[in-house]
């Protein structure tokens, strides 16, 4: 009864307001009216989104998709220590010089040999492939949680961001394949505009997962958004995926674009945006590392998704996107198919590496 009172008096505002503003301010106030009773009626009570763990590689599989990552970090320490008697300076620098090609990132693998040097009297060196375990470890823990944020009981926006090539379409895909196996109403907003191609693949994977896309061709990517947003009150729909162009060559122009995708979010959904994921090819390496600085000022990240790890020597940075950007690594690409993404777990990826 009070919030149909309130309704009614938060009617007459806004009828008081349409009177001063322009027609189109008009139209965007109606439609926000519309929205507003919509989940006034509660007519968007969604089911309990379960966390379902068949998403979850197995430490086995794993240990097959990083094995080149594995030969580079472990072979490396347990070469040089096999056979020594201490653990020395020259043993540790050169050490070091296999971290930074394996791409854990310049200061993490300076920070973990600094650490190690500090008790190398201590230790003895086939301890060592455990020591880095738990540094390891513990640099991964420390970045926070592995696990997708999604709320219960009101619309969920995943923002995916990245360069081109990396796997953000892909991701999206297989993503949404994910949520709509738990019967899930998922819409993906495909406000990677600028090519036609784009919209073309995206078509494909969203028809593949069965779920509703929205966007066109050439029109402004924070109105795609809008429009998503606007389809998935109306139909109560529980998450918007938002695809988002990658051309890093106009790099000014880019972040300016996600900004105003950003802005779009928090001013038509307020508290929906559950995670903003960033999405790294493992091969890419150092180069990883400094897009996601410029991409963590634009569209405020929350996570970290790295794809084709698969068959990639870089995985270690993994380990270093956690350390120097304090990211958590939530999702894993392991493959070109459907299935191939899978959540990222923080043990089970220092036992496939180490053990
Ligand atoms: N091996 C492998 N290939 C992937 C993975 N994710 C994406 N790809 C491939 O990477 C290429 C670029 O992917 P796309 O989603 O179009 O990247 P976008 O430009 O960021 O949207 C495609 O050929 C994908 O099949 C993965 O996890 N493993
Ligand atoms: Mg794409």
């Amino acid at each position: 009864m009070f919030n149909l009172f309130k309704k009614k008096e938060n009617q007459q505002q806004v009828d008081n307001k349409q009177d001063i503003l322009k027609p189109e301010e008009q139209a965007e106030n109606l439609d926000k009216d519309k929205r507003d009773e919509l989940s006034l009626e509660g007519t968007c009570i969604n089911e309990k989104l379960d966390a379902e763990d068949s998403f979850a590689i197995s430490v086995g599989n794993l240990k097959e998709k990083v094995s080149k990552t594995s030969e580079g970090l472990v072979s490396s320490i347990i070469s040089f220590a096999t056979g020594a008697e201490t653990i020395d300076d020259d043993m540790l620098d050169e050490i070091e010089d296999k971290l930074i090609v394996a791409d854990i990132g310049m200061d993490t693998a300076v920070e973990v040999i600094e650490k190690i040097r500090e008790k190398k009297n201590s230790i003895r060196p086939e301890q060592l492939k455990d020591i880095f375990k738990q540094e390891f470890a513990q640099i991964l823990k420390e970045a926070g949680s592995n696990k997708i944020n999604l709320k219960e009981n009101q619309l969920n926006i995943v923002l995916v961001t990245g360069v081109n090539g990396v796997g953000k379409t892909t991701l999206i895909g297989k993503l949404a394949h994910r949520y709509k196996s738990q019967n899930k109403k998922i819409i993906i907003a495909a406000a990677d505009t600028f090519r036609a191609a784009a919209q073309e693949q995206l078509e494909i994977w969203a028809e593949r997962a069965g779920v509703d896309i929205v966007g066109k061709y050439d029109s402004d990517p924070a109105a795609v958004v809008f429009d998503a947003i606007k389809k998935a009150k109306d139909d109560c729909a529980d998450i918007v995926i938002v695809d988002t162009a990658g051309r890093l060559h106009n790099k000014f122009n880019l972040m300016e674009e996600l900004r105003k995708i950003k802005k779009i979010i928090d001013r038509e959904a307020p508290d929906a945006l559950s995670e903003s994921i960033l999405v790294i090819d493992a091969n890419t390496g150092q180069n990883g590392l400094k897009q996601a600085q410029v991409f963590k000022e634009a569209v405020d990240l929350t996570s970290v998704a790295v794809t084709k790890l698969d068959g990639s020597a870089k995985g270690g940075i993994v380990i270093g996107i956690s350390k120097e950007l304090s990211l958590p690594v939530k999702l894993i690409g392991v493959g070109e198919k459907i299935s191939d993404l899978k959540d990222f777990n923080a043990e089970d990826f220092v036992s496939a590496v180490f053990d």
